[in-house]
């Protein structure tokens, strides 16, 4: 298995300084945060960089923001706002060629958005139907979608992984699968490993956090069982630590005085732990 970070949990720290605490604690891989227009993630730069570390990019996080001043909405009722998400997409699928990663995440409605903006019917339809849009541009490109449910207190439209399937199989297209995300599934899966083996070769990405979205061990989630289904689903893709020190959102945690030692104290404790469970199971 490919071992990856997510850096969005990072925030605002230097993307360098990111990179080279993943080769630190001997991560293969970072999924970026998918902000293409960011005077951070300049390709040419970035490239360069992940050369010099000899870190791979396993995928592109899409932003699927809810705020006053920008809004990326799939489901949104309002035209001008499903199309200027789609042209993002579009973005992030040209940014995920250059920089060599094979998959960007899709959120199927915006994020901390909790109500429909009509019916979940109606938003369900507008974004099947924007997704297929973005889905013909990533087969000419051949980057896929990854659609991540997520817990139902961030978002309302796909929460589960029987959620994502079902949205996947509508939008009907080789290059849209699906992922997971384990903080979100101790909250929405009956069973977690059992979950994985439904999603079976549908499953291209599994963001990994406690069940409190600490480190790998820090809470209850059973990760010798997470482990061992997706050895039983011959998973082949990324594992994404995606932990976040105890606060709701990361750039709060930079903001509120986190200490940067509790980054690196994640980022070595889940990939013992992970490394640990692949050892015995
Ligand atoms: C992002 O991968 C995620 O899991 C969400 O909770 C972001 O808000
Ligand atoms: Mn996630």
């Amino acid at each position: 298995m490919q071992y990856s970070i997510s850096n969005w949990i990072y925030a605002t720290e230097d993307l360098e300084k990111s990179l080279q605490r993943l080769v630190k604690y001997e991560y293969d891989a970072v999924e970026l945060e998918g902000e293409p227009d960011k005077e951070k993630y300049e390709p040419k730069k970035v490239k360069k960089m992940l050369q010099q570390y000899g870190l791979e990019v396993s995928s592109i996080a899409g932003m699927y923001l809810w705020k006053e001043e920008i809004k990326r909405d799939l489901a949104s009722s309002d035209k001008k706002i499903r199309e200027q998400t789609i042209i993002y997409l579009f973005k992030c699928i040209d940014y995920a060629k250059l920089i060599s990663a094979k998959l960007v995440i899709v959120v199927p409605a915006a994020v901390s958005k909790l109500a429909p903006s009509l019916s979940k019917k109606e938003d369900w339809k507008n974004s099947v139907k924007a997704v297929q849009e973005v889905a013909k541009y990533a087969e000419k490109k051949d980057i896929l979608l990854a659609i991540e449910p997520i817990n139902r207190y961030e978002t309302y439209l796909v929460n589960s992984v029987q959620d994502a399937l079902y949205y996947a199989r509508e939008v009907n297209s080789s290059h849209v699968k699906i992922m997971a995300d384990t903080f979100h599934m101790n909250i929405e899966e009956r069973d977690i490993p059992e979950a994985i083996r439904i999603a079976g070769n549908n499953l291209i990405n599994v963001h990994i956090a406690d069940s409190n979205r600490c480190s790998v061990g820090r809470g209850h989630i059973n990760f010798k069982a997470l482990i061992k289904a997706l050895k039983e689903i011959n998973y082949q893709y990324a594992l994404t630590l995606e932990p976040l020190p105890p606060v709701s959102d990361p750039y709060l945690a930079l903001e509120g005085g986190v200490s940067e030692n509790i980054f690196d104290q994640y980022a070595a404790e889940s990939i013992m732990g992970l490394k640990y469970f692949e050892l015995i199971t």
